[in-house]
């Protein structure tokens, strides 16, 4: 395999984020006007241009980019993944979901707009996304682009997103095996990071090897992402507790610290970054320097 010296020397990844995340707000901005009937669009906008990392499509982008494509291209296609992103966390903030009253710092959807209208938002979100993929592409063959949606559809619906909220709901209050608890984590949080890449790559021209290799990095970082997030909640309610132990240990919960203590969790952690980075070693080095940090950033991150 090729070298593995990803860290490509003129390559600044702050700055890449907030161009990435910049092209990316104006593109949802523009997507969902707003227009009559205005609450419906009101909502939709209040949510998807609430903030976020804007993770999944910044790595549609860079997935597109790296196998040769154009950014514009799969502008899109990475407007879609984060609709769909936002709808999955309307839907999951519901009362008869999880019930959150804060979401991105700002009041819940149905807190500011009431239920019924949140409900309706995140519908249109999901219509909307796949409507914009298969209107606005430009400048890729049309396979492509429904090879592209069907990726993104499988995602979401009852074998994706969906499959991982229903096992999650359904084993509330219950012991849950490694196995289990690995089920939701791949379903709720790994197959839309892991569309977001592949679309990206179908979008961009990428060759089935490379979208192969590509699927291959985005279930590692799909992992990484869950890992960290436990580790997040180790040390962040051990900090609002003023304690060593905090209410991830404290719960019945299955979370990899718990199963294997932080230290070894971040351990594991350091390995699905090498074992993403691996699979972009196949890549050009100064191509695939946006993905390896985008590997190390969700690694790193602290919300
Ligand atoms: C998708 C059709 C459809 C229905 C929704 C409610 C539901 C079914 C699924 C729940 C999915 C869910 C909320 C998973 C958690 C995903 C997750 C890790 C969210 C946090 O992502 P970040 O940290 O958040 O990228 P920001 O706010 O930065 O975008």
């Amino acid at each position: 395999s090729k070298p593995q010296n990803l860290v490509f020397p003129n390559f600044h990844f702050q700055e890449y984020m907030v161009s990435k995340a910049n092209k990316i707000n104006t593109a949802l901005d523009d997507a969902v006007p707003l227009q009559n009937p205005i609450k419906i669009h009101e909502a939709m906008r209040y949510s998807l241009l609430a903030g976020g990392k804007r993770i999944r499509p910044i790595l549609c982008l860079a997935a597109c980019e790296l196998v040769g494509g154009y950014e514009s291209t799969a502008i899109p296609m990475a407007c879609a993944v984060e609709m769909i992103h936002t709808m999955s966390l309307i839907h999951d903030d519901l009362p008869c979901m999880d019930n959150d009253d804060l979401r991105r710092g700002k009041p819940t959807n149905h807190k500011y707009f009431g239920e019924e209208t949140a409900v309706l938002a995140g519908d249109a979100l999901l219509s909307l996304a796949f409507e914009h993929v298969a209107a606005k592409t430009r400048d890729v063959a049309h396979q492509r682009v429904l090879q592209a949606i069907v990726e993104l559809g499988s995602a979401v619906g009852s074998e994706g997103l969906v499959a991982g909220q229903i096992v999650d709901l359904l084993s509330e209050g219950k012991d849950l095996s490694v196995d289990e608890l690995e089920y939701i984590h791949v379903h709720k949080t790994s197959k839309l990071l892991e569309a977001a890449v592949v679309c990206g790559a179908i979008i961009g021209g990428g060759d089935a090897i490379e979208v192969e290799r590509l699927r291959k990095y985005a279930r590692y970082i799909g992992l990484l992402f869950q890992v960290v997030d436990d580790i997040l909640d180790v040390t962040k309610s051990s900090e609002e507790l003023g304690k060593t132990a905090g209410k991830d240990l404290a719960s019945n919960k299955a979370t990899y610290p718990r199963l294997m203590g932080i230290e070894k969790a971040k351990e594991f952690a350091c390995e699905l970054v090498a074992k993403a980075a691996e699979e972009l070693g196949w890549f050009d080095e100064s191509r695939a320097s946006p993905l390896y940090h985008l590997a190390g950033y969700i690694a790193s991150r602290e919300n």
